[in-house]
């Protein structure tokens, strides 16, 4: 087949796109998707406020959207909503500018002979997306078309893709995020903490953060508990190499070498366990494994922990008695972006059996359990094939859950994916709302598997990295001018609520359910899209829960039900918390976490750690004024003394080189005793390349092309990617 061999990023000047102007007003010749802005009033005029729930990050919060003559001018909290309570983040407040961003995407782009964009009508963009995936799939198999995906946007995709027969899904939210957590969790209490963490912030007496950095990552319901549980005179503990916020709020400050976690975590295991300060009821109940443990843990002690951690062994055991006294009322927070070091599913195990002994799983104070709305499923048809994948992850990971997105991009480029019949099984990618030169390490390999690709959509609403790599690029809605799938995760308030347009489609953007159905007609797949509009999905749904749009639109956008504690009740090979677990021995893993040293940089390096800033969420707020305004660029946080012997000043401009001699964009320097020496941190999301994102492009560095090496976690595919050292050009 006829393919793009020189898939060059399109360095998107403005020059590089054909014929925007030419295009213009060829929606009109296709159907509209008939999406009806603010569906809870028949009026276009006037003022009104419209609820919906944010996706600036994935929290889910309520918002209320204050519409005016048919132009959004203000987002607020939801009072109704129980996990915003009214308040709202600086990123769900500043939405607007997403949704008012004039370099959003505007029309659909195909890619040239010439490697330029070129604006073109619906119809031609969709026609050549479904022509291309019908040939890959009759030559290579439905399988051999991956999905690439983050957020609630992506269900109508997830739906074409069962449509077509493919399984070959995956999310940077998983091996790059979250993925090793809750695997070390389900393999201890059968669960994890959810993503929207259920924990008792604001009740607990004492807490532990191990990284978890609050305050910058700014979930909104976890900080609200968070402050809450403060203001109510709770004690905290956190463990960062950095004086993070949460850490200016702590009691207890411990600054650790990274990467030596586990040494910690075993040696306050050690503490609770041989100074009798564990909950014994909680462990006799529902535990198995404890004299494993107790075996395991008898050297570890805060002396044999604190040359590893770097940390005072007095500190580590006054922490771990703090801890323990606490008893029922203590918590080790879970955290959440777990790819540190490779060994980050163990570390998830370390951290849940602490709370284990806490006697803090099912415990108001600690990780409650929740219970929620079960929302009625759509009667969509029987898919006509069984959905197949082009390769089977558990092979690799048996104890995985999702499919590590590191080897889609493997599995695309001949010669490098082990475990597949086929050699690169892999020919198409469609991507969806996730960009990947940001947001998977090692960007450089991913430019390298474009070039083997048969097809590469990317639907989007910026001119994301991503997009400059693709043939297609479709111009999705944002959250704000779309129906979504109705949010109902698990909660101490169990609650409904709907993703609604508060405004008509900007510009030629179509909601991704319509682009989904376009594409499956195109395919003579349409009966599978048995919807005329996603607004007959939500309305059908909430009938079956005896509700409405219109009636949940006049309780406020959210329906609730009366809390009901679930039983304890562990799903685990035993039936019970597994401080040993046979299912990590039987898959030839340590059955109880172990401490492994890590490399540490050499003479002049500095590991890259990075994380948050409370008014961005990665890439997707960076070119978002309304944000820009609170915080224009990252810095990089470089500890006085190694600033001293870089040569370098508070506020001078640097450039950072990796060990494989990666080199950064300019970046400012801020000099601050926060940090240890043998580290520098960065916010992450910044350094934009692709020239149309007008307020962005070029400020600030970009911490993902400097992580070239990651660390893969063996049980799971985690890229625990903090094992990068860089140093000052
Ligand atoms: N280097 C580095 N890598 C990381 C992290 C890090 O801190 N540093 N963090 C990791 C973590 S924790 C996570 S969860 C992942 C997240 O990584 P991703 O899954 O890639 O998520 P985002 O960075 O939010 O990318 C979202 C993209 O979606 C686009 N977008 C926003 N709204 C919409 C929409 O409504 N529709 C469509 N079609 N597109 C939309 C945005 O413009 C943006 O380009 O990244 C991980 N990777
Ligand atoms: N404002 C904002 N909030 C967000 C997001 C966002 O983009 N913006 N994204 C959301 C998402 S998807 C996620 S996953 C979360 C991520 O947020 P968290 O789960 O809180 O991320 P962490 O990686 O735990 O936190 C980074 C912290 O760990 C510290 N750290 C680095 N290395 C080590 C180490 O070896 N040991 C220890 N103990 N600490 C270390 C760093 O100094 C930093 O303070 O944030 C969420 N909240
Ligand atoms: S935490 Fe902030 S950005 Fe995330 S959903 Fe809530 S309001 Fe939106
Ligand atoms: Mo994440």
């Amino acid at each position: 087949m006829a393919r793009i061999t020189r898939r060059k990023f399109i360095d998107l000047t403005k020059s590089a796109i054909l014929g925007g102007a030419a295009i213009a007003g060829a929606a009109t010749l296709m159907s509209e998707p008939a999406e009806s802005a603010g569906s809870n009033t028949d009026s276009n005029s006037g003022e009104f406020v419209i609820p919906s729930y944010c996706d600036v990050c994935f929290m889910g919060c309520g918002i209320n959207v204050t519409v005016k003559n048919g132009r959004a001018t203000k987002i607020e909290g939801n009072p109704a909503h129980p996990i915003s309570r009214g308040k709202l983040c600086p990123r769900g407040a500043g939405g607007l500018g997403q949704l008012y961003d004039p370099d959003r995407l505007k029309t659909p782009l195909m890619r040239t002979a010439d490697n330029k964009f070129k604006a073109v009508s619906w119809d031609e963009a969709l026609d050549y997306v479904a022509d291309k995936m019908k040939t890959i799939m009759d030559t290579h198999g439905p399988e051999s078309l991956a999905l690439l995906k983050h957020g609630k946007g992506a269900a109508p995709f997830v739906q074409l893709w069962h449509a077509i027969g493919s399984k070959t899904e995956g999310h940077p939210s998983y091996a790059q995020c979250r993925g090793a957590r809750d695997i070390g969790w389900s393999l201890t209490f059968g669960k994890g903490p959810g993503g929207v963490e259920r924990v008792g912030l604001d009740q607990a007496e004492v807490v532990a953060f191990i990284g978890g950095h609050l305050g910058e990552n700014m979930h909104n319901v976890t900080v609200q508990d968070y402050t809450t549980g403060l203001r109510n005179g709770s004690r905290h503990i956190v463990v960062d190499p950095r004086y993070s916020t949460a850490a200016s709020k702590a009691e207890h400050w411990l600054p650790i070498r990274p990467g030596t976690d586990i040494a910690l975590l075993l040696a306050w295991t050690h503490v609770l366990i041989y100074e009798d300060l564990y909950d014994k009821a909680f462990i006799e109940k529902y535990a198995t494994g404890f004299s494993e443990l107790k075996e395991h843990v008898e050297y570890t002690t805060p002396e044999w922990a604190a040359p590893y951690t770097g940390l005072n062994a007095d500190d580590i055991r006054q922490t771990a008695r703090e801890l323990g006294a606490a008893i029922p009322n203590s918590l080790l927070f879970p955290g959440r972006r777990f790819a540190w070091y490779g060994d980050d599913t163990q570390r998830a195990r370390a951290m849940a059996i602490i709370n284990a002994l806490l006697g803090a799983w099912g415990n108001n104070c600690g990780v409650f359990l929740g219970d929620k709305i079960k929302v009625p499923k759509y009667p969509f048809p029987e898919a006509h094939h069984k959905a197949k994948a082009a390769f089977d992850s558990k092979e690799k990971y048996p104890l995985g859950t999702s499919t590590p997105v590191q080897d889609i991009i493997d599995a695309t480029i001949p010669g490098r994916f082990k475990g597949a019949t086929q050699n690169a099984p892999i020919k198409g990618w469609m991507i969806y709302s996730t960009n990947l030169m940001r947001s998977v390490p090692n960007p450089k390999l991913i430019e390298e598997a474009v070039q083997h690709l048969d097809l590469m959509v990317v639907v989007e609403t910026m001119p994301a990295e991503i997009t400059g790599y693709a043939d297609i690029v479709l111009p999705d809605t944002t959250y704000l001018e779309r129906f979504d799938v109705l949010n109902a995760p698990e909660w101490r308030e169990p609650f409904v609520s709907i993703r609604q347009p508060v405004v008509k489609p900007l510009y030629q953007s179509r909601p991704s359910w319509w682009i989904a159905k376009q594409i499956a007609e195109r395919l003579g797949l349409g009966d599978q899209f048995n919807y005329g509009n996603f607004k007959e999905v939500v309305d059908h749904q909430l009938k079956q829960l005896g509700s409405s749009l219109k009636d949940i639109n006049q309780k406020g956008g959210v329906l609730k039900k009366a809390y009901v504690k679930p039983a304890m009740k562990f799903k685990t090979p035993s039936g019970k918390v597994e401080l040993y677990s046979k299912k990590l021995a039987r898959a030839g893993f340590d059955p109880m976490p172990r401490f492994i040293k890590h490399p540490e940089p050499p003479e002049n390096y500095y590991r890259l750690l990075y994380g948050r800033t409370p008014q961005h969420t990665f890439s997707r707020t960076s070119n978002n004024a309304m944000l820009l305004e609170l915080f224009p660029e990252n810095e990089v946080w470089v500890n006085p003394y190694i600033a001293r012997v870089h040569g370098i000043r508070d506020g001078d401009d640097v450039v950072l080189k990796n060990k494989n001699g990666v080199k950064s964009n300019r970046i400012k320097v801020r000099v601050t005793k926060r940090i240890r020496q043998d580290c520098i941190f960065m916010a992450h999301g910044f350094g934009r390349t692709d020239r149309r994102l007008t307020k962005s492009f070029d400020v600030g560095a970009d911490d993902n092309g400097l992580l070239t090496k990651y660390e893969l976690d063996p049980i799971m595919g985690s890229t625990g990617s903090q094992v990068n050292f860089v140093t000052f050009v």
